[in-house]
């Protein structure tokens, strides 16, 4: 139970809201508590439990740079964490900063109201509590909200269905079942291998094909190991550096720099190591498109050279948008699994979806007998998990008519109409184009030194002003049109995976390292863009 008397609410104890928590509390000394659906702490890593789950971010670079002694003590297991992993590392910060004690786990938020006369937030909760604070920062994360389709008849379905981002936490034992999965993203590409172990059939129901890289997962060495334990100031300074934040850089050349047999040696070499470091290969991958067929064409090939059926082979390579225009998924064995005999590939393209039936999945040309079907459809990204919130602002705004044309924000961090608001990887932040632990660390010291600057200059609130969010939305609209990004129609940065979403580009492509810049320059400027008062 928090105190009466608090001075900041943060909702969601993930990597955002437990960073953040530390930094009011014991940074400021503010009274904080924090809000948390889960029975623990870990958000995206406490409910994706998926079979394959893991983290397409390399291990040394998916945690905290905060405390020089975290990073040294935590060791890392295997280049890509897997879920467990991740959830037993933010299990050990919640500890080791006796972070617990300010957290109502079990407690999902319903309403957030602003009450301007006593300049406080108000947050409801399920259990019917309502808990007051001057400051209210949401740490809910970008991709909390499940995307369960509206396809007729799934009352109907006889068997279990699941979707990856709300996995039970006994397992599901696919064991001699007939499995069904729709999706094919980053998600979908991890799952499909770990299910086709141990189901006795797996349809894999596609509507776009992907790309996808191989991660080259593997236990990390006692040798590279050291080398992360001696090397944080270096690592750390690259992931700065980077658009990314990724303990990698982008290769300086461009496609057209190289021969076709240097390129093809280069992609070769790129594809052995593996990883989103692919996309690093050449400097102007995601800008220029025929760059970017040259990795397509490879990509597209590589498929074709794995999968052994010519007719599957087809359908997975027949990919309709720029490589990394979508989100792109590495994955371990993932085309290879189509070569098992207990795996099928359905083209959802040439014959969609009909209905769900009691037994399982209709096409337009066939049906589809299953025990289980796996939703592996992604997320309401960004705007979903703010909207679950019930937010209503100044005048009684409510947040789903502020952004009903889209999201309007001053750099992904506050929104017009919205006092004392701050959002965590908010829409307009680089959020999902970047490592997010990189983004979520300088959101966190940007808003912790903001709420100092103003209680050490009797500020009682903040606000962005709404012209600063219109020329934010037009920078965020130029970063990524200054890309190939929004060539990929259907892409949930888009909106375009939820019907009856604003079509709208959210996150803010224009690089981390540029972004930091830009929240520095406006600190510099006594925080240009906001009222404070
Ligand atoms: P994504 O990337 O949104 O992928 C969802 C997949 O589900 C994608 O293949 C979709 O096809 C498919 N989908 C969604 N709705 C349907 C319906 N109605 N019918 C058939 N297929 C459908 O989500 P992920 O969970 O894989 O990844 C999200 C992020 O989490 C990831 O990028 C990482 O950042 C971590 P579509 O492409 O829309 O045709």
């Amino acid at each position: 139970m928090p105190p009466a008397s608090l001075d900041a609410i943060i909702i969601g104890a993930g990597f955002a809201g437990m960073y953040q928590l530390l930094t009011l509390r014991d940074r400021l000394g503010l009274h904080v508590h924090l809000l948390e659906a889960a029975s623990g702490v870990g958000g995206t890593w406490f409910w994706n439990r998926y079979p394959g789950a893991r983290c397409d971010s390399e291990s040394h670079s998916y945690c905290y740079g905060f405390s020089k002694e975290l990073l040294e003590e935590w060791e890392w297991s295997e280049r890509y964490p897997e879920q467990p992993e991740i959830l037993r590392y933010l299990n050990h910060v919640a500890d080791r900063f006796d972070l617990r004690r300010n957290i109502s786990f079990n407690t999902r938020v319903t309403a957030c109201t602003y009450d301007e006369a006593a300049n406080l937030w108000h947050v409801t909760t399920a259990t019917g509590e309502t808990h007051s604070a001057r400051y209210l920062i949401t740490a809910v994360g970008c991709l909390s909200s499940a995307n369960i389709p509206n396809i007729p008849g799934l009352e109907d379905f006889q068997g279990q269905w699941y979707h990856t981002g709300e996995w039970p936490h006994d397992g599901v034992d696919f064991t001699g079942k007939r499995v069904g999965q729709i999706g094919t993203g980053s998600t979908g590409i991890q799952a499909v291998p770990v299910i086709a172990e141990t189901a006795a059939h797996l349809t894999v129901f596609q509507r776009t094909a992907n790309y996808s890289v191989p991660a080259h997962n593997a236990p990390l060495t006692r040798e590279f190991k050291n080398w992360v334990k001696t090397s944080h100031a270096e690592i750390r300074a690259v992931m700065k550096s980077t658009p990314n934040g990724h303990p990698f850089t982008i290769a300086d050349r461009k496609v057209a720099d190289v021969s076709p047999e240097e390129r093809e040696a280069l992609y070769e070499a790129a594809w052995a190591k593996g990883g989103l470091q692919f996309r690093a290969t050449f400097q102007d991958l995601l800008v220029n498109r025929q760059a970017n067929d040259t990795a397509a064409d490879f990509l597209k090939r590589k498929i074709r050279g794995t999968v052994k059926d010519p007719k599957t082979a087809e359908i997975l390579s027949d990919i309709d948008h720029p490589y990394a225009a979508k989100r792109p998924p590495i994955d371990s064995h993932y085309f290879e699994t189509f070569n098992r005999p207990n795996v099928e590939l359905v083209d959802l393209r040439a014959a969609p979806i009909e209905r769900i039936t009691q037994t399982g999945i209709k096409t337009t040309d066939a049906e589809y007998n299953l025990d289980i079907i796996v939703f592996a459809t992604g997320f309401d990204a960004m705007t979903g998990p703010l909207f679950r919130l019930n937010l209503t602002g100044r005048d009684g705004l409510k947040l789903t008519d502020a952004w009903r044309a889209g999201p309007e924000t001053w750099l992904g961090l506050g929104v017009p109409g919205f006092p004392n608001l701050f959002t965590i990887t908010g829409p307009g932040s680089p959020s999902v184009l970047c490592n997010m632990p990189v983004c979520i660390e300088q959101h966190v010291d940007w808003i912790t030194d903001c709420i100092a600057h103003m209680r050490a200059h009797g500020q009682t609130t903040i606000e962005a002003q709404p012209e600063a969010a219109l020329k934010w939305s037009d920078a965020v609209d130029a970063a990524a049109n200054a890309t190939l990004l929004p060539e990929a129609g259907h892409s949930w940065y888009l909106g375009a995976n939820v019907p009856g979403k604003p079509r709208r580009f959210m996150p803010y492509a224009g690089g981390m390292a540029h972004y930091r810049n830009i929240c520095n320059d406006i600190t510099a400027k006594n925080y240009e863009g906001f009222t404070l008062a």
